[in-house]
Order: structure tokens, then C-alpha cells, then sequence
């Protein structure tokens, strides 16, 4: 630690010489005798409950301790593998990691799901009733965030040395709520019980300087260095969580920083005499983790938010030069080649600049030695194409908070530019171009900017996403730079998303070709010659009835509608975003009851439309695109006349642990992005897994779906993201409606509101938006093509072999959507780590 004030603030590490004795302890058994064993021993004698009277919540606590406990050996052996092998290490910084539920996921890895649910059993306790009471870990907002976690989960399993970083927020992502049809918006406050899955590391805590300003000074050998004075400083203290592979052993770590205040008094309020305020002030610093930012595709601009990226950075980045000093003593040679930082988007791109500080201001070493280390030891990936949400921030907010930092981005900056001039001199407006500082009347910082030109790997996440990235939005630096940039296609783990969420075809799967695809998922292939097989497609079929069941069951009593399980199961599940499109699935709902109401209902194929997700609190288009669904549901779903054959709900506070039950039950997914704006998705990539056909555009990871698994079992609509550039000069909605009837029927309905009768006006926005040529996300141009792909759907589902056939084929052809292969790929060409195992064997 760098002051030793932050040291009092703990109690002194013990120096001793190595003491075994102190972590030798008798394996752990995993019998159900055993596991019950130390469960009652944590409900009795840690937690004081007796079995009389109870609430879940507390066999919940004692089981998660039992199965933590056996976590605990192996994550201590773990970490000590890693360091007598003296290996590379990746850390993954990222402000989000979507966990969901820990409990389940640690008994499949552990493999003590069966003898943990006999153990229970035989207490009278239903192991179901009990993991269903684990609160989300929902600190994250969507995509980006569970991402990271399936990494993590993929690492683990392949015994990859990866660290993620993150922020412990006390406020995980907003309980979603419902009122007359609208998103409210409730705290989580998911530590309110507790979290048995996390461990305090007080003794890492890291100190965090902000504000102040910066200073010259000379040294004996008058050598200036630069230092950052008169900072507020906020503590920086680890909670960490285990991370288990697939029953090999190896236990990683997520680290998450939580901020607390110094103990230290502002000394001009306490001599004011104003004890109470100096102590109130404390609540400033421990703002900084209170809750995560809830917007997920626009930067809001917020200090708070810039705080929480640099408390990440700085405690993250002094975190990993402690462990290394630790192993290696003070000197930093070798440190490039053995330690890597992967940036999730750009959200904790100021580590670029903070490595830079920490090696330069406290390491003493001169600039080039230090931009060579920070320069092969960062890496960014890029999750989106939307120029809007690219991050800038204003550059009087930074000198404001980080001054310092600031001061090396003006470096790295001018000196970034010098080689730009050298390479095209004259070409002043690409040095305006390529600048990491945006002129004007508010100067911003460019942060894609700084994690490009501080990076040596610059990745997409899809393949046309990567190429539309070079193409576009990072053309300039591709052209200075192209051995930078690649792409990694994404993946979901299997673990979680096929094994632990759908048991009924994980087990059907494994008694056809054995259990290998958990740990390789390629081996999924060897199901392809299962779908020509009646006897396999009969119980393929049986398997997805009851998931279909059991999410009617999940959905009956928060939305107050019965789906049938005969009738197609069509789901949409993600953030509410304009370019996402849920708009364009709402109005193909209105045509099917326009239909309906009009009698044409033959060879018709009976519906059960499910949508999902949170809308930004600030968003207000997308949160009146949900109180739209919501009125269509009611009058939909009120008919008579419709009955059966449609019925539509908005499923209330999407989550991962909804997920779980939704893309198990699902056969039609809808992946209906404008082409070109969704840079990858991941929902897609489960719904495929569990057997769902997709509908969608040409956009993102939807190109190699369909490629791996043939165009004759996905549903292809839409304009190509080359047709959307193109038809956006000319482009006519009024014209469209004109010439599709049934585009024009849907707007009538809209237009006299029949969803809105009496809140008259209230969905004028939304029309607006359909009607203008601006329409970014071009609903209208696509609505033909989609009402027509819809249509393929329908006919495809009534042949229900053929149907099944392709749903037997959309999990057979999963394999590459593993995150095991997209870590494989990271390792490969960017980490280039080997593997440690923690155990010979398990
Ligand atoms: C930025 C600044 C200030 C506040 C918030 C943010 C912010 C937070 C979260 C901006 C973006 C996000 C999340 C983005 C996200 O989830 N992107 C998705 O990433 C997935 C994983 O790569 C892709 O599959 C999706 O296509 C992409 O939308």
C-alpha cells in the first residue's frame, strides 16, 4: 500500500515463515450424508435457527455455506497452482457482471446436485424450494454484463488463469414493476440478507485519489517527477467470489471493489467544530459503488459514473502490481509477458492511462519503458456500432476529478498524434480525426479512442460486427493499425444455459451421446442423426411440452393469462431499445388479431407472444413501446373472440434467473434488430441451444446462427445492413403503408385508438416515429418481410415432425456458441496463456 495511513485502517499482516498446519485440512466429503452433515451444522449451530419454525432464507444460508466450504479447498489450491507455475494471468475489467443465481451452479460444477438434493431430502427440505429463494446478483445491465460472466464460467472450465474485476454496487439493475401498463422503477437491494458467496478481503484494500491537482518536484539527482496533491482519497476494499469450473478442480476469482471512506477527518470541518458533518461526509466516498448505472446503450455523463470507472481501474490496476511485487519483489521487467488486461468496452478504458500513472509516478519509470508495458498489456473489445453510445467525457469533469490521469492522456495524445503526422503529414483534419480530444465549445475525452491507441488488440464480438467496425466507426486507426483488430465471436455457456437450465434435455441429450458436450460442445454434432430418428423426436417433443408447462406456470400468475402448451411459444426477451425492435414484434401481434377480428383465421397457427425487458429509466420511447405491449395484451387477451389462437404478455422484471425458465420453453426466438446495430446479442445464442428456430434479421451473431445451422431452419427477413444504408436516402414510410394493406390496417388501429381508448394520444409518439422518413430503425421497411417470415413460422410449427426436426438441428449445430470456444479464440490470439491445473485430475 502506498500510504501507510490506509494500513492503520487494518490490522498489520502476521509475517510468519510458511505455516502448512494452519490450511491442511481433511478433504470435504460429497455424499448426500456428508452435505447434510455440515448443512446442519450451519443452520443449528452458525445460523442458531431451529426446525420448527423457519423461513427459506435460512436453509438457503446454511446450504450455501455447506457448498462453499467445498469450494474453499479447491480455490485455495487453485490460487496456489497458479502461483508456482509462475504463468500469465488475464484480468477482466468490467464495470458489470450479470452472476444471476450461485447456488445451483456451483452444485452442477461441484457435482452435488443429487447426493445435495437426497442429503435434503432426507431432512424434509426441497432442494428446488430452497435455491429458488437465492436473490439475482443483477450487477449488470444486459448483454455486456452476463458476457463476462460466461467467461468467467468458460475460464474456469478451461483452467485459464482469469481474474475478473468488477464493482461490489450495493443496488444491483431496478426491480422492474408494472403500474396501469408502465415500467416503475424499485431498488434492488440485493444484500439486504446477506451474500453468502462473497468473502472480505480488507487486508487488499486499495487507496483511491481523486481531485486535488498536480505538482513538480525535483529529487536529489534533479530528476522532476510529477505528483498528485491534496486528493480526496476513497477506499478501495475486495469482496471476492469463488468462481468454479466444470468438475475439474479450479476455483477463480471475481473480485468486486466496494468504496469506504478513509478514517480520516476533513480537517477544516472537524476544526470548525463540526464533528457530525465530518462524519456525514463519509457518505460521499461510499456513493461511489451505491448503485450501478442503469442505462445500457447511451453514456449519461454523470461524475458518479466517471468515478466508478476510474475506482475500478486505479484499485484494480494497484491490485495486480501488489500481487506481482508480492511473487516477483519490486521489479517490473517481465510484467508485459505476464499479465494482460482485457477492457470490457470502455467503460474501465482509463486504465490505459492509470497503468501509465502507476508505473510512471510510483515505480519511477520513464515514459517509453512504461507506454511499452501498458501498450502490451491492454486489450479492448467493443460491444457496440452505435455512435451514440460511443463514451466521451467532458474534458473540465476530468481535470475536475483526475487530474493527473488527464495530464498523461494529453501525452499519450500528443505523442500519438506525432506519429499520425509523421505518416500523413499536412493531413490536418485526420490529426483533428484521430484525436483523443474532440474540439469544440466543450472539449471531450474520446474513450475508444484511448483504448484503441493504448491496446494491441482491438476486438468486435460477431463477425459482421468486427468488419463493420473497420469499415466504420474505427476506419482511420484500422488503416494505421490493421494487425490490432479481430474478431471474437461470442459465446454463452453451456453450463448454465443448457445443463443446469434445462435438466429434462440435458438429460435426453446425454443418454443419446453421452455427457462430453458439457466440457465441449461440439459434440452436440453427434445429435444430427437423432433428428431422423421418430423415437428421439417423440421424447425431443415430450421435453419441450413440459418446459413450455413450467414457463405457462411462471407466467399465469404474474401476468394473469394461461399460455397453451399446443400453441407456438414466440418470445422476445432483452433490454427495451428502439433498434431492438420490439416495436415491429407488437405491430405483427395487431396484424394477427386484425386477422382475427376479420375472419381470417384458416389453417391458423394458435400463439402465445411473450415479451420481456427493462427500459432505461430515462428512455422514454422504449418505456411507452412497453405500455404499448401491455394495452394490446389487455384488449387481446380480453377477446373472446380471439381466445386461444393469440394470446400476448409483457413478463415483468426480466432477469437471468427468468431467462433460465423462459429459453427452455421457447420455440420461435425473435433476433428482429435493424441490420447492423445489434453488434452480436447472446439471447439468440440460448434460445438456439435450447432448441428454439429463430426469426431475424441479418444482424450480428444471427449470420453465423443461420450459417451453422442451414437457412432452411432459420427464419430470414429484412433488409441487409448494405439495403438499410442504401433505401435510408430515400426513404417513404407514408409510401410503404400504402402499398402493404396490412401495414396500413395495423396503423388504422393505432391511429384511432383502439389500444388506447381512453387515454387518448398517449402512443402519438410512437406513430411519429413509424412515419417519419428518419425513422433510424426502419420498422416500417421491414414489416412486409417480417409479416412473411412470421407466416413461414406458423406453417413450419403445424408440421410438427419437420418442426421438431429443425429444433433438434438448432441444438446440434450450437457448438460454436460456447464460450469455451470464444475463450479458446481470446487465448489463443490475444492472451496467450496455458492452462493450470489446480488438480491432476477430479
Ligand atoms: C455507458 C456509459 C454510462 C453509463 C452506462 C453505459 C453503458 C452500460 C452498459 C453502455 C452500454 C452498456 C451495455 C452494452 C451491452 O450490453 N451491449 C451488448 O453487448 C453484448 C455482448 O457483447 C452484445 O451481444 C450486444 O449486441 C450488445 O448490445
Amino acid at each position: 500500500m502506498d500510504n501507510n495511513k490506509t494500513e492503520s485502517y487494518f490490522t498489520t499482516m502476521v509475517k510468519s515463515k510458511p505455516n502448512k498446519k494452519l490450511t491442511t485440512l481433511p478433504a470435504l466429503g460429497m455424499d448426500a450424508d456428508s452435505i447434510s452433515d455440515s448443512f446442519r451444522h450451519y443452520f443449528a449451530h452458525t445460523l442458531g435457527r431451529n426446525g420448527d419454525a423457519y423461513t427459506i432464507h435460512y436453509p438457503y444460508k446454511a446450504l450455501s455455506y455447506a457448498i462453499r466450504d467445498r469450494l474453499m479447498e479447491r480455490w485455495l489450491k487453485t490460487q496456489k497452482a497458479y502461483t508456482e507455475a509462475d504463468c500469465k494471468r488475464t484480468y477482466y475489467l468490467s464495470l458489470e457482471f450479470l452472476m444471476g443465481r450461485a447456488l445451483g451452479n456451483a452444485m452442477l460444477n461441484l457435482d452435488v446436485t443429487d447426493s445435495t438434493t437426497d442429503g435434503l431430502h432426507d431432512l424434509g427440505i426441497e432442494l428446488e424450494e430452497v435455491a429458488e429463494s437465492e436473490a439475482d446478483a443483477g450487477l449488470g445491465n444486459g448483454g455486456l454484463g452476463r458476457l463476462a460472466a460466461c467467461f468467467l464460467d468458460s475460464c474456469a472450465t478451461l483452467q485459464l488463469p482469469v481474474q475478473g474485476y468488477g464493482i461490489r454496487y450495493e443496488y444491483g439493475m431496478f426491480r422492474q414493476l408494472l403500474e396501469n401498463g408502465y415500467q416503475v422503477e424499485e431498488p434492488d437491494h440485493w444484500l439486504r440478507d446477506g451474500n453468502p458467496w462473497e468473502m472480505e478481503r480488507p487486508e487488499y484494500t486499495q487507496r483511491i485519489p481523486f481531485g486535488g491537482h498536480t505538482e513538480f518536484v525535483r529529487d536529489e539527482q534533479g530528476i522532476s517527477h510529477v505528483r498528485w496533491v491534496d486528493t480526496h482519497d476513497v477506499l478501495a476494499v475486495p469482496y471476492d467470489i469463488p468462481i468454479p469450473g466444470y468438475r475439474n478442480g479450479t476455483v477463480n476469482t471475481l473480485r468486486l471493489w466496494q468504496a469506504a471512506a478513509t478514517d480520516e477527518f476533513d480537517l477544516d470541518e472537524f476544526n470548525a467544530g463540526s464533528y457530525t458533518e465530518a462524519v456525514r461526509s463519509k457518505n460521499s466516498a461510499e456513493n461511489i459503488t451505491m448503485v450501478l448505472y442503469p442505462n445500457d446503450a447511451s453514456e449519461c455523463g454523470k461524475e458518479l459514473r466517471l468515478k466508478q470507472q476510474y475506482f475500478l481501474a486505479c484499485a484494480s490496476i494497484k491490485d495486480a502490481l501488489r500481487d506481482w511485487k508480492r511473487r516477483k519483489g519490486n521489479d517490473l521487467t517481465g510484467f508485459a509477458e505476464k499479465n494482460c488486461f482485457q477492457l470490457n468496452d470502455t467503460h474501465p478504458t482509463i486504465a490505459v492511462a492509470e497503468l501509465m500513472r502507476q508505473l510512471i509516478d510510483k515505480h519511477d519509470m520513464d515514459w517509453d519503458e512504461a507506454w511499452a508495458i501498458t501498450q502490451k498489456t491492454m486489450a479492448y473489445t467493443n460491444h457496440t456500432l452505435l455512435p451514440e453510445a460511443l463514451e466521451r467525457w467532458p474534458v473540465r469533469l476530468f481535470k475536475q476529478l483526475l487530474p493527473r490521469p488527464l495530464e498523461i492522456i494529453y501525452e499519450i495524445n500528443a505523442r500519438f498524434l506525432g506519429e499520425v503526422a509523421a505518416r500523413w503529414p499536412g493531413e490536418t483534419d485526420r490529426q483533428r480525426r484521430l484525436s483523443i480530444i474532440e474540439e469544440g465549445p466543450e472539449p471531450q475525452v474520446r474513450m475508444a479512442y484511448l483504448a484503441i491507441i493504448g491496446s494491441f488488440s482491438v476486438n468486435g464480438v460477431a463477425e459482421l460486427h468486427s468488419k463493420l467496425l473497420v469499415e466504420g466507426l474505427f476506419r482511420d486507426f484500422y488503416e494505421l493499425w490493421p494487425e490490432k483488430f479481430n474478431n471474437k465471436t461470442n459465446g454463452v455457456t453451456q453450463r448454465r444455459w443448457l445443463a443446469y437450465c434445462n435438466p429434462g434435455l440435458r438429460q435426453l441429450i446425454s443418454d443419446s451421446i453421452g455427457e462430453g458436450w458439457i466440457s465441449d460442445l461440439d459434440q452436440l454434432h453427434k445429435l444430427i442423426p437423432f433428428a431422423k430418428d421418430p423415437e428421439f423426436r417423440k421424447k425431443w417433443y415430450q421435453v419441450k411440452q413440459e418446459n413450455k408447462q413450467r414457463l405457462a406456470e411462471m407466467i399465469e400468475p404474474c401476468c394473469g393469462v394461461r399460455f397453451n402448451t399446443d400453441a407456438m411459444f414466440d418470445v422476445q426477451v432483452k433490454r427495451i431499445h428502439e433498434y431492438k425492435r420490439q416495436l415491429l414484434n407488437i405491430l405483427h401481434v395487431i396484424h394477427l388479431y386484425a386477422r382475427i377480428k376479420a375472419g381470417d383465421t384458416k389453417n391458423w397457427t394458435p400463439r402465445c407472444v411473450l415479451i420481456g425487458g427493462k427500459a432505461a429509466p430515462g428512455y422514454a420511447q422504449a418505456k411507452l413501446i412497453i405500455k404499448l405491449i401491455n394495452n394490446v395484451a389487455s384488449v387481446v387477451n380480453r377477446d373472446k373472440q380471439v381466445g386461444d389462437l393469440l394470446k400476448v404478455v409483457f413478463l415483468p422484471n426480466y432477469r437471468v434467473s427468468a431467462m433460465e425458465v423462459i429459453c427452455p420453453g421457447t420455440d420461435l426466438s425473435e433476433q428482429i434488430s435493424t441490420a447492423g446495430k445489434e453488434a452480436s446479442g447472446t439471447g439468440n445464442m440460448k434460445f438456439m441451444m435450447n432448441g428454439a428456430l429463430t426469426i431475424g434479421t441479418l444482424d450480428g451473431a444471427n449470420i453465423e446462427i443461420r450459417e451453422e445451422v442451414g437457412d432452411e431452419h432459420f427464419f430470414l427477413f429484412g433488409l441487409t445492413e448494405q439495403e438499410v444504408g442504401e433505401a435510408r436516402r430515400s426513404y417513404n414510410p407514408q409510401g410503404i403503408i400504402r402499398n402493404d394493406a396490412n401495414l396500413g390496417r395495423v396503423i388504422s388501429l393505432l391511429e384511432t385508438g383502439h389500444f388506447n381508448q381512453f387515454e387518448p394520444g398517449i402512443f402519438d409518439p410512437i406513430l411519429n416515429a413509424i412515419l417519419s422518413p428518419q425513422d433510424p430503425w426502419m420498422v416500417a421497411a421491414d414489416f412486409t418481410s417480417y409479416v412473411q417470415a412470421q407466416e413461414r413460422a406458423a406453417d413450419a410449427y403445424r408440421d410438427q415432425d419437420a418442426w421438431i426436426t429443425s429444433s433438434i438441428l438448432n441444438t446440434a449445430c450450437s457448438g460454436k456458441f460456447s464460450t469455451d470456444r470464444t475463450m479458446q479464440d481470446y487465448n489463443r490470439e490475444i492472451w496467450q496463456m496455458q492452462a493450470v491445473a489446480a488438480y491432476p485430475v477430479e
